[in-house]
C-alpha cells in the first residue's frame, strides 16, 4: 500500500454520510476492488503491479468487505469466498497468536480483530464460538484490571462487533457473555468522558458515539453523555481539528445519524448532496514566520537533540525530514490508511509490540501524526521508544 492507494474507509464513511460524490464514488470503489483483488487474490498481474507492495493486513481487508456491503453489495462468486476464507484463516491466526489460556496478544491488535469479525457479521457470515471468545475475554479480563487496557477506539469497535452478532443472532450460545460485553465497553467509554464532552480524546468520540447511538435504550444518562460528546466534536471541528481522512472518515457517518451497523441493512436509496468540487479559495498568505523547534531521541545511545529554524506551518514530518537532510539523523516511515507512520528512527526500528511514541517534551503525548501535527515555536518533539 502507498499514500496514494484507495482508502477503503474512506468510501465506508463517504457512504454512510449525507454526501455522495457522483461518478468520482464509483470509481473510486472500482479502484478499490482492483486494488484489493490484485493483492489479496494475488492474481498474475502481481508481480508487475507496483501499487501493492505489502500484502493488505486483516484489519484492511475487513474495511475492504465493508466498504463492498456499504454499495449493498454481498461478497460474492468465487473472489468473494476466497476473500472471506482469508479474512477467516486471519482471525484464527490471531485466535491460536491469543492462545488457549488467552495470555498472548494478536499479532496485529484487538481493534482489527473485531473489525473483522464486524465484516464477516454485516455479510452475514459466521465465526465460530471460540473465534467470539477471544474478543470477549478481551473485554471481561480488562474489566477486572485496576486501570482498563483497551483504548476507547479498541472497546467501541469490539462493541459494534457484538452488537452486530446479537443484532444477527450469531453465536446463540454466547449471548448472554455478548449482551453483558456490549455493556461493559458502553460503560467504559462513559467512564472515560473528559471534562470537554469527548469520550477518550477527540479522535476517539467519533467511534465512540458510533457504539453508544446503537443502544437500545438510550436513557436520559446517556443521552446528555452523547449530547455533550455531540457539542465537543462540533467544537473540535469547528476549531479545525478534522484535518486527516482517515478521522474524517469516521465522524461523517456520525454527523449523519448512522453508523456501521447500518452496513447490516444498508440503504443505497437514501437522498444525498451532491459533493462539490471545493473552490480553491486565494491564499491569505500568513505572513511568513520562522519559528524553533526542538528534536530529541533520547531512547537511543547516543541521545540525539537538536533544534532548526522551520516556517511556521510546517508539520513534524517537514521537520524529520530537515533534520535528516542536515545529517545525523534518519528516519524511516511507512504508509498506513491514516497516513505515514513513524517506523524507524536513526536505523532503531520499534520491534514486535514497540513503537516510537510521538511527544512534546516532557511528556504529552501528541494525538496526531508526523503528517498532520504542526510543532508551535519553541516546542521541544520528543520521539521515544515505548511498549504497548
Ligand atoms: Co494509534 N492512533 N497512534 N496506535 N491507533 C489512532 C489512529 C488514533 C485515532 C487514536 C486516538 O487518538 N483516538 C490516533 C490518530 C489521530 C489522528 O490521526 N489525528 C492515533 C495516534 C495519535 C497514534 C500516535 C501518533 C500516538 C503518539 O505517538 N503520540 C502513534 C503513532 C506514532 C508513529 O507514527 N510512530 C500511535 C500508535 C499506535 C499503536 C499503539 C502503536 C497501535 C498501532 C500498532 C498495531 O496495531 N500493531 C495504534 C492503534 C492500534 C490505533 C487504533 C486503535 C487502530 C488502528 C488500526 O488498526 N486501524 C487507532 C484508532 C482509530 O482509528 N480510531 C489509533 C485499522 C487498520 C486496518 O488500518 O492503517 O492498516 P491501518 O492501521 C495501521 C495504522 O493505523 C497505524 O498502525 C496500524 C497497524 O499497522 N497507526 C497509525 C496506528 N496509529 C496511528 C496513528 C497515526 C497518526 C498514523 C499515521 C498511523
Amino acid at each position: 500500500m502507498d499514500l496514494l492507494s484507495p482508502n477503503p474507509s474512506i468510501y465506508v464513511g463517504l457512504r454512510l454520510s449525507s454526501l455522495q460524490a457522483g461518478t468520482q464514488e464509483d470509481l473510486y470503489l472500482h479502484r478499490l476492488k482492483l486494488n484489493y483483488q490484485q493483492c489479496l487474490l494475488g492474481s498474475a498481474s502481481r508481480d508487475d503491479n507496483s501499487d501493492c507492495q505489502d500484502r493488505p493486513s486483516m484489519g484492511q481487508l475487513a474495511l475492504y468487505l465493508l466498504a463492498v456491503r456499504a454499495n449493498c453489495e454481498f461478497v460474492r462468486g468465487h473472489k468473494g469466498d476466497r476473500l472471506v476464507s482469508q479474512l477467516k484463516r486471519f482471525l484464527e491466526d490471531e485466535k491460536k497468536a491469543i492462545g488457549h489460556d488467552h495470555k498472548g496478544h494478536p499479532h496485529t491488535s484487538y481493534y482489527q480483530y473485531s473489525l473483522g469479525i464486524l465484516a464477516l457479521c454485516v455479510h452475514q457470515k459466521r465465526v465460530h464460538n471460540d473465534v467470539v471468545d477471544k474478543l470477549l475475554s478481551a473485554v471481561e479480563h480488562d474489566q477486572n484490571l485496576y486501570q482498563s487496557h483497551l483504548s476507547v477506539d479498541t472497546a467501541a469497535m469490539a462493541g459494534l462487533a457484538f452488537t452486530c452478532l446479537e443484532r444477527s443472532n450469531f453465536n446463540p450460545d454466547q449471548r448472554e457473555r455478548i449482551t453483558k460485553a456490549i455493556g461493559t465497553v458502553r460503560g467504559k467509554i462513559l467512564r472515560d468522558q473528559t471534562s470537554s464532552g469527548h469520550f477518550g480524546n477527540v479522535y476517539s468520540t467519533p467511534l465512540a458515539l458510533q457504539l453508544l447511538m446503537t443502544s437500545p435504550v438510550p436513557g436520559v444518562k446517556l443521552g446528555l453523555a452523547c449530547l455533550q460528546a455531540r457539542t465537543a466534536l462540533l467544537t473540535s471541528l469547528q476549531d479545525g481539528a478534522f484535518q486527516n481522512a482517515l478521522m474524517i472518515s469516521q465522524l461523517l457517518p456520525v454527523l449523519n445519524h448512522k453508523t456501521y451497523l447500518d452496513l447490516i441493512f444498508p440503504d443505497c436509496q437514501a437522498p444525498r448532496v451532491l459533493l462539490r468540487p471545493t473552490t480553491e479559495t486565494p491564499a491569505v498568505t500568513p505572513a511568513l514566520a520562522i519559528i524553533n523547534v526542538t528534536l530529541k531521541v533520547s531512547s537511543l545511545v547516543p541521545p540525539y537533540e537538536q533544534s532548526f529554524f522551520v516556517l511556521s506551518g510546517s508539520s513534524l514530518e517537514d521537520v524529520l525530514k530537515m533534520a535528516q537532510e542536515l545529517g545525523r539523523f534518519t528516519y524511516e516511515a511507512q504508509a498506513s490508511l491514516s497516513g505515514p507512520y513513524l517506523n524507524s528512527v536513526m536505523g532503531k526500528a520499534a520491534g514486535e509490540r514497540e513503537f516510537w511514541q510521538l511527544l512534546q517534551a516532557p511528556d504529552i503525548p501528541l494525538l496526531q501524526g508526523i503528517a498532520d501535527y504542526r510543532p508551535k515555536d519553541g516546542e521541544t518533539i520528543e520521539l521515544r521508544l515505548v511498549s504497548w
